[in-house]
């Protein structure tokens, strides 16, 4: 293999500065790229009046960022149209948010053929090229209609949902077929590769050949489940760091007698946070021993607040959060701080360790990365207790951390009780296994796997036929 190509939408490479973007794919995309003198090509994040085509092209650390200024239209259609007011939503099972647009479905292709035709020249003959996430399905088909014939792959970092969601979209056919186009596609976890296998034979009269190889359209493709990780040496390094020990003293000092409650998240209907509020305004109403007892924290920087769907939640979190602290707060005391800042990585480290509880509960979460951070974060000897939904992808990992359906109210009290009243010798055993696993199961772990099979693909790279 000559170079690592990765392309996604952003391109987030490490500024050193500790001011890094949200969003776990970037989180993740940089950790990946450490190692390799690779490129990372996508957008800008500027748009111009007309495309241009032209790149801006910056070496930091041994990696090479490639970027494309898009048009003001190419954001609305492509990247706040499709992919946040169609895919995001659909694949997030939230059918009832999702616009079905053409003019969208057409800025999809548009932009997805302008990244491929600005990306083709700079593809050397060994090149292995990396794509990321629902921005870019189609992106394979337009780079090989431009002769391009290097191994490509394609990991989904959200959900592919189930079979019946899929064809509520208008020309779902035309996407899916277009991931043939890849040699292999990667997703999180073995429910959302069955869930696509499902479709595969469902609607395109497709096979499994073998464990791990489709047939559809008549051609033949490699798919997997490769499980994200965090830099777990990384966050283990940056838990010790002077900003990450100071903002934990913060932390510890605003919480003497109290067990502090932490939620970290993206701004996004996808991460239950009403549905989290609700249930911890459960457990204040149910126990009135245990109120003064906690502090809940919930930080949730502002995404997409472009798209409608999320300036409406944001609404209704101000409101409800209003209504627990009017509700259960005295003269000396609030039980909760809701705050739409974006901390620093060191700093969020740092507030997990102080934490005793981290409370992760998406409706629908492709992995979720926070929940292996806090796990990350805690002093070995008096770890803290993770309450996971179990419709995080991380929860097929994450089995030793209390297990919950984050839509019951009732379901997350009882799970928040059971945190702060759990001794200790119980919380290192729960928080050993989980660490272990975050641990093993890093972002270098990921890269790997995915990478070497991709380079060790055995489907012939254009079957003519198959028969
Ligand atoms: C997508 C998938 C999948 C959050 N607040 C702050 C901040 N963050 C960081 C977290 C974490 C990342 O953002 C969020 O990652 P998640 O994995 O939880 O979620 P998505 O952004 O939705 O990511 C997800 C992931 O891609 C990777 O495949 O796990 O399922 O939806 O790293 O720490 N970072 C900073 N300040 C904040 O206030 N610096």
């Amino acid at each position: 293999m000559n170079r690592l190509i990765v392309v996604s939408n952003r391109v987030n490479p490490p500024s050193g500065d500790g001011e890094e973007t949200v969003g776990g794919l970037a989180m993740a995309l940089a950790a990946a790229l450490k190692e390799y003198s690779g490129v990372w090509f996508g957008w800008s994040g500027r748009t111009v009046p007309k495309f241009t085509g032209e790149l801006h092209t910056e070496t930091v650390g041994g990696v090479t960022a490639a970027t494309v200024d898009l048009e003001e239209v190419d954001l609305d259609e492509y990247y706040n149209g499709y992919a946040n007011k169609t895919l995001w939503p659909l694949f997030h099972y939230r059918a009832d948010l999702a616009a079905f647009d053409r003019a969208f479905d057409k800025g999809y292709t548009r932009v997805n053929r302008r990244f491929a035709e600005t990306l083709a020249p700079l593809v050397g003959r060994d090149d292995v090229i990396w794509v990321h996430d629902y921005h870019l399905i189609p992106l394979a088909k337009e780079l090989r209609a431009l002769g391009v014939t290097n191994r490509i792959g394609f990991f989904l970092h959200i959900p592919w949902p189930a079979h019946q969601l899929v064809v509520n979209l208008p020309r779902h056919r035309q996407l899916v077929e277009s991931m043939f186009d890849y040699d292999l596609v990667g997703f999180q976890t073995a429910e959302y590769q069955q869930a696509f296998e499902e479709y595969v034979l469902n609607e395109a009269d497709g096979q499994v050949v073998r464990p791990g190889c489709l047939k559809g359209y008549g051609r033949l493709l490699e798919v997997g489940a490769y499980p994200i990780g965090i830099d777990a040496a990384d966050f283990a390094r940056m838990t010790r760091s002077s900003r990450a020990r100071r903002m934990r003293d913060l932390m510890t000092a605003a919480t003497v007698f109290r067990h502090l409650i932490v939620g970290v998240d993206r701004l996004d209907y996808s991460k239950g946070l009403e549905e989290r509020f609700l249930g911890f305004e459960h457990f204040l109403a149910q126990n009135p021993d245990l109120r003064r007892e906690v502090l809940m924290l919930q930080i949730a920087p502002v995404s997409r607040e472009a798209v409608e769907a999320y300036q409406e939640i944001r609404g209704r979190l101000d409101t409800l959060s209003g209504r627990i602290n009017a509700e259960y707060s005295d003269v000396d005391w609030a039980p909760f701080r809701y705050v739409n800042k974006n901390y620093r990585r060191d700093e969020l480290a740092g507030i997990y360790g102080a934490a005793r509880v981290g409370l992760v509960t998406p409706l629908r979460d492709g992995m979720n990365l926070v929940a292996k951070e806090f796990v990350a974060a805690q002093n070995p000897e008096d770890p803290g207790v993770l309450i996971l939904s179990r419709f995080a992808g991380a929860a097929r990992q994450m089995q030793d951390a209390l297990l919950v359906n984050p839509n019951s109210p009732e379901d997350v009290a009882d799970a928040l009780k059971r945190a702060i009243v759990m001794e200790r010798p119980e919380r290192i055993r729960r928080w050993r296994t989980l660490f272990d696993s975050v641990q093993r199961e890093d972002v270098t772990a990921w890269r790997d796997a995915f990478v070497a099979a991709l380079t060790a693909r055995t489907v012939p790279l254009k079957p003519a036929l198959v028969v």
